[in-house]
């Protein structure tokens, strides 16, 4: 009888453990942000869509020489780090036991693709208590969505977060809007050339447009020579 009970408490964990996305070491932690703002933004779960801008409400700008330090509450060891951040620049991370001392454990490459784009590594030997972001090169706009790291190359694997986006893709969309404006603008053309007769017989609008090119013209002719 306590069997089926088990069994399906076997099949729930199975599920859970399958498809459970995995837990970013640093989420929720307390950290200490230097010449940064929003350091908040890089552990909240969500990431920018890919190509999206550096500047937006899910990124977290870090000025030259500035860095983030999580303290991860007694030494940890990780294999893995996963971060969306602008594409030019090179991301990063270094560990420390006592908060003081750093070592470099992982240096993102850069994406030739622009906007916030994804790098990752499973290949990490992360030890200590302390981590530390930084950035160099680029543009010296550094710019940072989502950090995450993890005990294991699996836990990477089945990490998803949370991708949102945040305006629509800026070339694209002014280049079909350009193309509108120009059609629009055309058919309002053709529209009035072919009202033009009709409305200047009793159109108010036309018989001043009448008036205004007579106007015009009175103001063009050259002025008649005095004999
Ligand atoms: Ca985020």
């Amino acid at each position: 009888m306590a069997l089926f009970p088990t069994l399906v408490a076997l099949t729930l964990t199975q599920l859970d453990g399958g498809g459970a996305p995995a837990t970013n070491l640093l989420q929720g932690l307390s950290f200490k942000a230097e010449k940064t703002a929003n350091a908040e933004r890089m552990t909240d779960g969500k990431a920018a869509d890919p190509g999206d801008g550096w500047q937006t409400v899910l990124t977290s700008v870090i000025d030259k020489d500035g860095h983030v330090t999580w303290d991860l509450g007694a030494t940890r060891e990780f294999q893995a780090a996963w971060i969306q951040a602008d594409n030019n620049d090179v991301y990063i991370l270094a560990t420390s036991d006592d908060g003081q001392t750093f070592t470099t454990v992982w240096e993102s490459g850069t994406i030739d693709n622009a906007g916030m784009q994804m790098r990752q590594s499973s290949s990490l030997s992360g030890r200590g208590r302390y981590l530390r972001l930084t950035a160099k090169g680029g543009d010296n706009l550094f710019s940072v969505s989502e950090l995450a790291i993890f005990a294991t190359p699996e836990a990477l694997k089945s990490y998803v977060p949370s991708y949102v986006r945040t305006a629509p893709p800026a070339q694209q969309f002014d280049g079909n809007w350009i193309a509108i404006a120009v059609v629009l603008a055309g058919i309002v053309m053709l529209v009035r050339r072919m009202k033009a007769p009709e409305t200047a017989t009793d159109g108010p609008t036309a018989s001043k447009d009448e008036k205004a090119e007579k106007a015009d013209e009175k103001k063009e002719e050259p002025p008649t020579p005095k004999s």
